[in-house]
């Protein structure tokens, strides 16, 4: 387990499958840095909770914990889900955790991507992040996976599959010089067909208006199912978003998948501009070297940053006069899951959402599914 493999999953056979594939479960971090979550991160812990309870009426549900925290977040955590001690920096398991990758027997493993607190000294968002880029390796430790250790700094929320053999990516992120600056575009393309498993490649152009992770595509855009995306939208023409949107509907339009096939674009509406309030901001504690928080800012409140569970859509709850529209958008594109909302402001405060939150560790082939547990307390 502690040696990394040699190759490429693409070399040995392996690919990222989609989201919408089978789970053997989900794995998320507990959030704790007064820096970055206001109040000492209780009103988070409280959200991050029942993210956690709503999973786990889907497929098992791991959380790791500092020690420190770790009655605190015991206690409040539903007896269902699994507690570890994890030393983390923050809590965006979609972006520290690994990135899974299967064969054609079932067999999985998992990408280990470098991380460096999404741009490191050149606008990173938190200085140091050297607990945060062993995550990977500690989870995969603990579901007995072998573990590639990539050589590109990238996170899981900067990618999407369709798992059949495209990958959709930002140029905003993944070209981003705060990322791989000896890279070029070439060598970028290459390591993303040879650690995720995918032949094609399709680019948006910006992520969503003043994200932080430097244009996630999570927030933005992700498959339905093959041949199918959903895309984060605004009608409102003046928005800032306005252009990013439209750029990527045109981008999206004339595309191609892996397979040949044209995509059919669903637009999913975003919620009017949400802003900082002074007394959110007031609550977390500024910090040099961690991303201040100013009141008033614009959020990236997107509806597409939801978790796609075994039979279940957890979506994160923004705005209450949007998210009813929302929900049943989301339903008529996964007519087959039950969608569950979560309030999610609080995770949107500390710049991502639901999505960001989590990782999920496919079912492969070797009866991994193991049946969801029951969320209590
Ligand atoms: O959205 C994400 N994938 C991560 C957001 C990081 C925000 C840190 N403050």
């Amino acid at each position: 387990m502690t040696e990394t493999l040699p190759g490429t999953p693409a070399a040995d056979g392996f690919r990222m499958p989609a989201e919408f594939e089978p789970h053997a479960g989900c794995w998320m971090l507990w959030p704790e840095r007064p820096d970055n979550w206001r109040e000492a991160a209780r009103p988070a812990q409280l959200t991050f909770a029942r993210v956690a309870a709503a999973i786990a009426q889907f497929e098992p549900v791991t959380v790791g914990v500092s020690n420190p925290h770790y009655s605190a977040a015991r206690a409040l955590l539903p007896a269902g889900v699994r507690v570890v001690e994890m030393a983390h920096d923050d809590a965006w398991m979609r972006d520290v955790g690994p990135t899974c990758v299967v064969d054609a027997r079932g067999a999985v493993r998992g990408v280990d991507w470098r991380f460096n607190a999404w741009g490191g000294l050149e606008g990173g968002l938190y200085f140091p992040w050297d607990q945060d880029d062993l995550v990977a390796r500690k989870v995969l430790e603990i579901e007995r996976l072998d573990r590639y250790r990539a050589p590109l700094v990238n996170e899981g929320g900067a990618v999407h599959v369709d798992g059949e053999g495209t990958a959709l990516v930002t140029e905003e992120c993944l070209l981003n010089a705060n990322r791989n600056p000896r890279l070029a575009r070439e060598d970028i393309e290459r390591g993303v067909r040879d650690y995720l498993g995918v032949s094609h490649i399709i680019w948006l152009g910006r992520g969503v208006f003043n994200d932080e992770t430097g244009g996630h595509v999570d927030n933005l855009a992700c498959f339905v199912r093959p041949g199918e995306v959903c895309l984060a939208w605004t009608d409102r023409r003046r928005d800032p978003q306005y252009p990013i949107s439209l750029d990527a509907w045109e981008r999206l339009q004339d595309a191609r998948d892996a397979r040949g096939r044209r995509l059919e674009v669903r637009r999913l509406p975003m919620p009017a501009p949400l802003r900082l309030r002074a007394r959110e901001a007031a609550g977390v504690v500024a910090r040099e070297g961690t991303r201040e928080r100013i009141p008033g800012e614009r959020l990236a409140a997107s509806y597409v940053n939801f978790y796609i569970a075994n039979g279940g859509i957890v979506m994160p709850l923004l705005d209450t006069r949007t998210d009813r529209t929302a929900a049943r958008r989301l339903k008529s594109l996964f007519p087959a899951r039950r969608v569950v909302g979560v309030p999610a402001r609080e995770i949107l405060l500390g710049g991502g959402n639901i999505h960001c939150i989590t990782q999920q560790i496919p079912a492969g082939g070797r009866g991994r599914i193991r049946p969801p547990v029951r969320a209590a307390g």
